[in-house]
């Protein structure tokens, strides 16, 4: 997969190309990373690339021409790129998009700066616009890393096993399952005895209730979309008869009656 960023600063991605698992993808050519100078585009004696807004008003806007020339040596170098603006007027990015677009083979990423870029290279120009978020950042290039990074992590052979990215979080529309490693006790907390049975099928059963348990706590929302199965609706499905269980037990012993507790509200 190729990735090339258009950008005014180049520099800033030396060192996001040079660590961790996207150096190694690079180095294991999974992946073709290259940064397009917008600067180099701009025929002006300054290489300016901004500009006032019309209308007035604060802020300066990305000029047109460096960046449609850009785009348009960036298409000449790879034809049947995917050309992704980065904007908070995209769509918002997740683990969804990066499957999708791990499946292209070459993506152009362009990084606004200032106010924004000018409409016209949006309508002409992009195939896709991304927002990582809705909040503002000073540049698009912090949110072309973050998609690289998601996107290099879907390709075969990027991570340590191969189905390393299929266990990730939102995979399965699950958050991920705790994790524990060495030292088997930490400050007086031990490792759940389960993870050291051996026990495969009991460990994966307890890593889906632990996965289970921590989207019910901290992201309701996601188990609300999930089209669950049926392995996880039993578990859940015991986990509200346990709380009703305990609902019942506290009522009969504050002596108020479950039954038509309707009634009472
Ligand atoms: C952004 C986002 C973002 C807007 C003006 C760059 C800034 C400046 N990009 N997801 N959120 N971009 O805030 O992707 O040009």
């Amino acid at each position: 997969m190729k990735f090339v960023v258009l950008t005014i600063f180049p520099e800033m991605f030396a060192p996001f190309w040079d660590h961790g698992i996207i150096r190694r993808a690079i180095e294991k050519e999974k992946i073709f990373a290259s940064t397009l100078n917008i600067r180099d585009f701009a025929d002006n004696r300054h290489q300016v690339t901004d500009d006032r807004t019309y209308g007035g008003g604060s802020g300066m806007v990305m000029k047109p021409e460096p960046l449609a020339a850009a785009i348009r040596a960036a298409e000449q170098e790879m034809p049947s790129a995917h050309k992704v603006l980065l904007t908070p007027q995209g769509r918002v990015f997740n683990q969804k998009i990066a499957h999708e677009l791990a499946l292209y083979k070459n993506l152009v990423l362009v990084c606004g700066r200032y106010e924004g870029v000018d409409e016209r290279i949006n309508s002409e120009l992009i195939d896709d616009e991304i927002s990582i978020g809705d909040y503002v950042l000073t540049g698009g290039e912090l949110a072309a890393m973050v998609i690289i990074d998601a996107v290099t992590r879907q390709l075969p052979g990027t991570l340590g096993g191969e189905d390393a990215a299929k266990k990730d979080s939102f995979a399965d529309g699950l958050l991920e399952h705790a994790h524990y490693t060495r030292p088997q006790v930490f400050e007086d907390e031990a490792v759940p005895d389960i993870l050291l049975s051996g026990h495969h099928e009991e460990i994966e059963n307890w890593r889906l209730e632990s996965a289970l348990m921590r989207t019910l706590m901290k992201r309701a929302d996601l188990l609300q979309k999930k089209d669950l199965n049926p392995k996880e609706i039993e578990i859940l499905e015991k986990w509200s008869r346990r709380i009703e269980d305990i609902l019942k037990s506290y009522h009969r012993a504050h002596g108020e009656h479950r039954e038509g507790a309707e009634k009472k509200s």
